[in-house]
Order: C-alpha cells, then sequence, then structure tokens
C-alpha cells in the first residue's frame, strides 16, 4: 500500500519536474520535489537524489515514513553538518529538523531551500546510518566533485551528525530549528521554508495527485 502510494507521488512529480528543468517562466518559481523515502529494496533513499537547478528554482523535499532529515552537507565532509564541518568555513547550511511521518500521517511534511548560486549543494539524512547507507544527494554537481564521489565517501564516514550533536559522545540535538536557518540563506547558496501538504489518497490517480502538486507549487508563493 505505502509502495503503490508512493508510486503515484513520484510519477506526478516525475511529470511535473521534467517540465521544468529549463529556467522557469518570468514571475513563476521552478519547483523540483525530492522525496525522502524507503525505496521498494528498503534502502533509505532521496529520490531523485541529483538535481540540476538554476538560482532562484525551489528544491522542496517531501517526508515520507518513518523518521527522515535533510541536512546541508560539504563535498568534502558528506554526513557532518556545514555547521560543524572544518571545510564549511563557518556557514551554517540547512538542516529540515526531523520529520517524524506514521505510516497512516494525512500530511506530507515538507521542507524547502531556494538556490541562490551556481555552486553545488551537497546534503544527507541524518537519521541513523541513512547517510553512510546511501541517503544522500547533490544539486549542481560538477564533472570534478560527483555524487558517486559523495556517495562513496559517505558510506565511510564514521558519524552521521545532525546539527548540534558532538561526534566524540553521540551527543544530544542542538535544537535548531528550520525558522532560525532562514537567516542563513547567504552564506550557504540556500534559503528554506517549511510546510506540509496533503498526501495523495490511498486510490488516487495522476490527475488527483496533480492538482495536490501545483496546490503546493502554488502555497510556496505565500512564503516568498
Ligand atoms: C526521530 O528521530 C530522531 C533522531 O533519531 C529522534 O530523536 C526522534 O525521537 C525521532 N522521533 C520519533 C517521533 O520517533
Ligand atoms: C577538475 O580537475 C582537474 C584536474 O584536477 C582540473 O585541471 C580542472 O581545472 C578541474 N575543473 C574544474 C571545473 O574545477
Ligand atoms: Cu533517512
Amino acid at each position: 500500500m505505502f509502495f503503490s502510494k508512493t508510486a503515484v507521488v513520484i510519477a506526478s512529480l516525475a511529470a511535473c519536474v521534467s517540465a521544468q528543468s529549463s529556467a522557469a517562466p518570468s514571475g513563476t518559481v521552478a519547483v523540483h520535489v525530492v522525496q525522502a523515502m524507503i525505496d521498494t529494496s528498503g534502502k533509505p533513499v532521496f529520490s531523485p537524489n541529483e538535481i540540476q537547478a538554476n538560482v532562484g528554482d525551489q528544491i522542496q523535499f517531501q517526508f515520507h515514513p518513518a523518521n527522515h532529515s535533510v541536512v546541508q552537507a560539504t563535498f568534502a565532509d558528506p554526513c557532518i553538518p556545514i555547521s560543524q564541518s572544518a571545510s564549511g568555513n563557518g556557514a551554517q547550511g540547512f538542516f529540515s529538523g526531523f520529520m517524524p511521518v506514521s505510516a497512516s500521517s494525512t500530511e506530507i511534511p515538507t521542507f524547502s531551500i531556494t538556490v541562490q548560486d551556481t555552486k553545488p549543494i551537497w546534503f544527507y539524512c541524518s537519521q541513523g546510518k541513512h547517510c553512510q547507507a546511501g541517503m544522500v544527494g547533490a544539486i549542481n554537481p560538477t564533472a570534478n566533485k560527483t555524487l558517486a564521489d559523495f556517495t562513496s565517501r559517505a558510506a565511510q564516514a564514521a558519524a552521521n551528525l545532525s546539527p548540534g550533536q558532538n561526534p566524540g559522545t553521540g551527543g544530544t540535538s542542538g535544537g535548531a530549528t528550520p525558522t532560525t536557518l532562514q537567516t542563513s540563506a547567504a552564506t550557504t547558496g540556500a534559503s528554506a521554508t517549511n510546510t506540509a501538504i496533503p498526501p495523495p489518497n490511498a486510490g488516487a490517480k495522476l490527475a488527483v495527485s496533480m492538482p495536490l502538486v501545483l496546490a503546493a507549487i502554488a502555497a510556496s508563493f505565500f512564503f516568498l
């Protein structure tokens, strides 16, 4: 049941995203949807995990069961928040917070960032060992900084940290919230917002879920 529901969402979003792969028409915002989910083989993933986006585009992460997050990293340090990475140069980066979602949830929590420049943006899920397991992704990777390289180094990472977590002790949550992260927009290449959208109902067809996506896109204008 979960998988068939997810398949509907992905099918509709793939259609939507592919229609927006070139620069958005003036006065509109291109939204690239990324699912944070468990795939059919039981692997935690971001789908898609590689996104080509223009400056000004939004990336909307949609969270499925059970309890994922998205954290910005540097290319050099895959499973460490950019704020705690030596290569982060003091940038704060984005963190969605954890997004616990029950199988019977009536909402899909979302977390959106706006792409501020053309530099690559690297991200991962800080739940358990999801980063090591390959729940990582990239916006605008380059020929020299590839997602494959990032993913293979993530698999070797000693720890998987959320912002505020101390690598030495296993740590506690630092209490960073999405609203405070918006202040870091200028230094991280992205700004962030949080919303929730209704999920497609179990029997939904493509024609039903598309308006939900469009509604989410329309709703996002109110947060700009
Ligand atoms: C979600 O995961 C985080 C980190 O593992 C944990 O602290 C939190 O309690 C979890 N939330 C729920 C509702 O399971
Ligand atoms: C990619 O790496 C090669 C070899 O290190 C270097 O010569 C080239 O300038 C790099 N390209 C970019 C765009 O950084
Ligand atoms: Cu995860």
